[in-house]
Formats: C-alpha cells, structure tokens, sequence
C-alpha cells in the first residue's frame, strides 16, 4: 500500500489519510510530494487522477480524496468506525460536516504546524466556524465518551475516523491560539498528545520547504 500525501507542515487532507492508515494499522509507503513547487503537480498526477493528495494505492487500485481513503481503510479495519449504529451514524456525519464545510476557518487559519500565529485569523465567521467545532467536541463527548464509553479520550472513546477528520483543526487551535474550554479542551490536549499526531508534528518541524502563500500571517 502506498500513501502519496503532501507537505506536513501545511496539507491538512494528507494529515486525516495517513492518520486513518496508521489507526487501521496498515503498513504503508508514504511518498511524500512537496505543494506548489516546480513539477509538484505532475508527479502528484503520477499517482492521483484528481491531481490532488492525498492518494491511496492499494495493489492496483487508486483511491484519491480523503474521505474515500477513509471508508476504504475502514473496509480493511472496520473498528475505524464506532460499532454502535447510532454511533456511526453521527461519527459519519460529523466527518462529512468537517469535508465540506468551515471554509472561513479554512481560509483564515490554514494548518501551518511550524507558526505561532497566536491571535490572528478571528473574523465573526471564523468565531462562528470554531463555535461549531467546539460544541461538535462537547456534544460527541458527553454523548459518546466517557464514562459512557471508556475506552479512550477520543471523540467516540477509542480513535476513529472522526477524529482524523478532525485532527488538523487540533493543530490549527494550537498554532492560532484558540483553547476550547470543558471537554473539548480536554480533547484537544489528548490528540495534541496522539503518539502519531507528535510523530507527524516532529516531521512537519523537519520539513525545510515553505509555501509562501500558506504563511499568512508572516
Ligand atoms: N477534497 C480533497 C481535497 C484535497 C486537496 O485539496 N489537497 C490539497 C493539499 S491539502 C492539494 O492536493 N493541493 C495541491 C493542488 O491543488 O495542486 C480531499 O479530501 O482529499
């Protein structure tokens, strides 16, 4: 299986595909193509008919966009979902919720794990974007997690789809600042404290390409 995803430092639908992976415990060659540089799209066009990354080969076969790597994933590894129906349900629509939407906060507070951009990128939408994520934390929480289900801190209790989708909101919260109070801060600290959140973290620090665009704020 391969995983072709972009920069660490700043590609966000990479981050969620290669969580997923690593949570479904399959062994993966990670090939790593750097954003917006000379040639980038045509070797990401190699691999990806989207012309985007993430993308997943599986002996043969392509699956591009990170949501539908997920579900594939998740054919292999089905405790990537929660087992409980209704569960599922709502972890899958949080997931979708997270794919098509929060573009304000998207666009202000891109993922750059390298920056300290404390207190920059807050707009009324933007508040209103994080609002949301917070009371999606909250709600999943006092519904889903402990003590109902103690098997981890996660957002369903043990690490699921969900929260990849979710992961590179935690990395945003971190480098612009942001500190959900309750349960999702307490959230927040736990996948800020995934062994393999640190690990892409350490990598993204290791990474010597910038994309100026993405540095928003200096
Ligand atoms: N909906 C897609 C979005 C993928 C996407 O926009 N990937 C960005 C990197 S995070 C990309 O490949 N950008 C390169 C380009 O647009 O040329 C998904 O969920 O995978």
């Amino acid at each position: 299986m391969k995983l072709i995803i972009g920069n660490k430092n700043y590609s966000s639908w990479s981050l969620r595909a290669w969580l997923a992976a690593r949570a479904a415990g399959q062994l993966f060659e990670e090939i790593r193509i750097p954003l917006f540089i000379e040639g980038s799209r045509e070797r990401i066009l190699q691999h990806s008919p989207s012309g985007k990354v993430p993308c997943l080969i599986d002996h043969g076969l392509t699956v591009w966009d990170s949501l539908a790597i997920c579900e594939y994933l998740a054919e292999k590894a089905p405790g990537l979902w929660p087992t409980d129906p209704a569960a599922r349900a709502f972890a899958r629509a949080i997931s979708a919720e997270m794919h098509s939407g929060f573009p304000d906060l998207r666009q202000n507070m891109t993922m750059n794990i390298r920056k300290d951009y404390a207190g920059k990128g807050h707009t009324p939408a933007v508040d209103a974007n994080i609002a949301r994520i917070e009371a999606i934390w909250n709600d999943c929480r006092a519904r889903f997690g402990a003590p109902a289900n103690p098997a981890g801190p996660y957002l369903f209790g043990a690490f699921t789809i969900a929260d990849a989708m979710y992961a590179p909101i935690c990395f945003r919260f971190k480098t612009y600042d942001v500190k959900p109070a309750g349960a999702a801060g307490e959230y927040l600290a736990a996948m800020l404290a995934h062994p393999a959140m640190k690990e892409w973290e350490a990598s993204a620090h290791a990474e010597t390409e910038s994309i100026p665009f993405e540095d928003l704020y200096g």
